[in-house]
């Protein structure tokens, strides 16, 4: 297991690089150039001089994150052809720079969704970010992003990168005509295309959970259950292609069992990297982004890490969200106190395990 961190660039990020070393046991970044529009080239350049940065700081970057799929791959129409290219292009760039693992998923349009992005936890004080289905009632796409966009403090967010939203009317009016199944179909298009190359540069594509994980505003999601991974990952026979597990986003479904999916996955050797974090289930798809711990939130970590450990110990992980807590104002789920308790956590966990197994072989 190698422990990492989310990092958005010097220009995008208030947390120093030389901070984020300072948290026990953090190996490297899941790295991310949060300024690249789906589709677009990240050139070879721009790349080694992020990941030059990363190294400067003792950090390792061998993971990338949100490397964008454009709408027409995953509507498989208009320009698929030409952003596949690109997307190859990159995918060689990035290995190129020394990258192992990238990031991305398959969700139209939204690739995550919140109610808050600052609700408080009456508890301690400190906030997070909340869901409440109900509250989306009479709440259409396009007002959904006016707001995240003004409650994320100007801060650039994942997913929410504003060339991405611009067109947003016209995209999901193209997407009535897209049903699950056709865009399993392009997902098979896309893997056929680029999974060659990965293997060729040995690299893994590892896709990440839609969030929520069930469909939303009639949009077709399909990586969400352990049935819609048992699906996705037949459609390309490759160790490349992989899968990250996210544990908030999985378990803000009640009905996925979060360990059984980590297992599954693990033992077929199809898990590059995991994104850890805790949800607490507040009724009928309401639920907030709780702190790490077993007793804060809904999962149980000890067996979440326990999968891990046993099923598939050499994925990245990296403590996924965190609240603001301690007066930390920051991005929205990307503070630097409380995902470094998080990591701090998850290490604890990780030596448990090792000092575990361990005794076992001594006995
Ligand atoms: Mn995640």
């Amino acid at each position: 297991m190698k422990m990492t961190f989310r990092w958005f660039g010097e220009k995008s990020d208030t947390i120093a690089l030389k901070h984020i070393k300072q948290i026990p046991g953090m190996t490297g970044l899941m790295g991310f150039l949060d300024y690249k529009a789906a589709g677009e080239v990240w050139e070879k350049d721009e790349i080694a001089e992020y990941i030059g940065k990363v190294h400067a700081a003792r950090l390792e970057c061998e993971v990338i994150e949100s490397v964008n799929i454009h709408e027409d791959i995953k509507m498989g129409s208009g320009k698929r052809d030409e952003y596949i290219e690109n997307y190859k292009t990159t995918i060689r760039n990035l290995a190129e720079c020394g990258v192992k693992v990238i990031v991305y998923n398959f969700m139209p349009v939204f690739d995550w969704l919140r109610t808050d992005l600052a609700r408080e936890i009456p508890e301690d004080g400190s906030n997070s970010l909340y869901f409440d289905e109900a509250e989306l009632e009479g709440m259409g796409p396009l007002d959904i992003v006016r707001k995240t966009t003004e409650e994320s403090g100007g801060f650039s967010l994942p997913g929410w990168e504003p060339e991405r939203l611009a067109e947003l009317e016209t995209t999901l009016e193209k997407y009535k005509s897209v049903s699950a199944k056709d865009l399993l179909v392009n997902f098979k298009y896309f893997l056929d295309a680029v999974i060659p190359v990965c293997e060729e540069c040995g690299v893994k594509m590892a896709c990440h959970p839609d969030d929520p994980a069930w469909p939303i505003f009639g949009l077709p999601r399909i990586a969400h259950s352990m049935e819609g991974f048992e699906k996705i990952i037949v459609l390309h026979d490759s160790k490349s292609h992989a899968l990250c597990l996210c544990t908030g986003s999985l378990a803000s479904n009640v009905n996925n069992d979060v360990v059984s999916i980590v297992r599954r996955f693990g033992e077929m050797g199809r898990v590059a990297c995991m994104h850890i974090r805790n949800v607490k289930h507040l009724g009928h798809r309401k639920f907030r982004e709780s702190s790490h711990l077993s007793t804060d939130g809904d999962l149980d970590m000890y067996e979440v890490v326990k999968a891990v450990f046993e099923t598939c110990p050499d994925v990245y992980i990296r403590p996924d969200h965190g609240r603001m807590i301690w007066e930390e104002t920051g991005r929205p789920g990307y503070g630097l106190y409380d995902r470094a308790l998080g990591a701090a956590y998850l290490n604890g966990l990780w030596e448990a395990m090792v000092k575990e197994q361990h005794n076992e072989t001594k006995l």
